[in-house]
């Protein structure tokens, strides 16, 4: 990443998350009202855990916005932990007043075990509090301001729900995106919405969680981004990473992705035609390279799916070892969502809008917005004809 860069500090119940963000151009308006939006839909979502009632996240800007927009220097965020009261003795930076239990049971599934053999540590604490998918309030807050600058090209990203917990979405139609954001579980389909809630609550009351399958589409995206000429150029690649870095994340496809199997050379791709000219010279009739091929956007829109896996955190926990006693036992629980597909897929968004703000900088350039749309605008304008 060398336009957009960002990097994100915090655990899940110490005082905050924090984000930089550096590389934006001057000149974009930018509000803590706006990254607000992107942070509540996260924390929405049927099947999430108690913490989602405690926490309201809203992102602080401390630095690189004057009067509403950019001025060019890294972007500092904060977002408070309000949950952190309850922990201050646990997640104390200083030595605590108080005895603090060792955490000693991995749950299978999280990062527990293979982190403290990894850091050499005998307690599961410092691992489980970063590894926690709250980190991804961070990455949120980052992708608003990602999405801020997508749109300033006309980019539109959004998410839907596909799958949860084997209830598949059978919508033929296309995505009417009202629908997905009054939707609990962010599903445009309302029939299979309700059964994918029967199913989470189903898994709640067994005990169990559920996983799913999410879909991202970006739409406005200019022909262009991204390169064939290295494997860390190519636009899906970058995408791919970018997604399955996502907690729960454990396959990513793009366009018709594994579905590409069953298909002959005939079927699987997309027939270039003489188009209208709105908005290029040529059209497509049909989308199954998912706007990608040899790694550049074919200016169809980008479509994305990706599996999440059920939350490993389980209130019947999985049989595991004690590391103290080094008995047989059960894995630790605190307490757990059932479902997060729905708030992944906001996660989903976020990271797809880093990529391609990245991809637009990269490709356009410029320390100020003016100068950035100006290079946008002449390279359209030349490929329109
Ligand atoms: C999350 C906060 C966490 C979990 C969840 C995501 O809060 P707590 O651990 O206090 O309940 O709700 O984390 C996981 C699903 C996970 O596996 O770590 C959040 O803010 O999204």
């Amino acid at each position: 990443m060398t336009g957009f860069r960002f990097l994100t500090a915090g655990e899940s119940h110490g005082k905050g998350l924090t984000v930089i963000i550096e590389g934006l151009p001057a000149g974009m308006s930018l509000s803590e009202d706006y990254i607000a939006r992107d942070l509540k839909r996260r924390q929405g979502g049927y099947g999430r855990s108690q913490r989602m009632k405690i926490e309201q996240d809203r992102a602080e800007i401390l630095s690189g916005v004057r009067h509403g927009r950019t001025i060019g220097s890294p972007i500092a965020l904060l977002i408070w932990n309000r949950d952190w009261e309850n922990w201050q003795q646990v997640m104390s930076v200083s030595p605590p007043d108080q005895k603090v239990d060792l955490l000693t049971r991995p749950r299978p599934g999280h990062a527990d075990l293979a982190g403290v053999i990894k850091y050499g540590l005998d307690d599961i604490r410092p691992i489980l509090e970063r590894s926690s998918a709250r980190e991804t309030a961070a990455r949120v807050a980052a992708g608003a301001v990602a999405r801020r600058f997508t749109e300033e090209f006309g980019i539109e990203v959004h998410s839907h729900t596909v799958a949860i917990g084997g209830r598949w979405s059978n919508l033929q139609e296309a995505i009417d995106w009202g629908v997905v954001e009054n939707s609990p579980v962010r599903c445009a389909d309302v029939e299979a919405g309700m059964a994918m809630t029967a199913a989470i609550d189903e898994a709640a009351s067994n005990g169990d969680t559920v996983g799913g399958v999410l879909e991202i589409v970006a739409a406005g995206v200019p022909v262009g981004l991204g390169s064939h000429v290295h494997w860390d150029r190519r636009l899906d690649g970058r995408i791919a990473q970018a997604v399955m870095s996502i907690n729960s994340v454990r396959a990513v496809e793009i366009g018709a992705g594994f579905r590409m199997a069953d298909l002959k050379g005939s079927q699987a791709h997309d027939a270039v035609e003489i188009g209208d000219g709105s908005p290029y010279w040529w059209q497509r009739a049909s989308n199954y390279a998912g706007g990608i091929e040899g790694g550049i956007s074919n200016g169809e829109p980008i479509v994305v799916r990706a599996t999440a896996k059920p939350v490993p955190t389980l209130r019947k926990p999985l049989p595991s070892v004690d590391l103290s006693t080094r008995q047989a036992t059960e894995a630790h629980f605190e307490r757990s969502d059932i479902c997060i597909v729905p708030a992944a897929g906001v996660i989903g968004e976020a990271m797809l809008a880093i990529v391609l703000a990245d991809a637009l900088l990269e490709k356009f350039g410029g320390d100020n917005l003016g100068e950035t749309r100006r290079n946008y605008h002449s390279y359209m304008e030349s490929i329109r004809g």
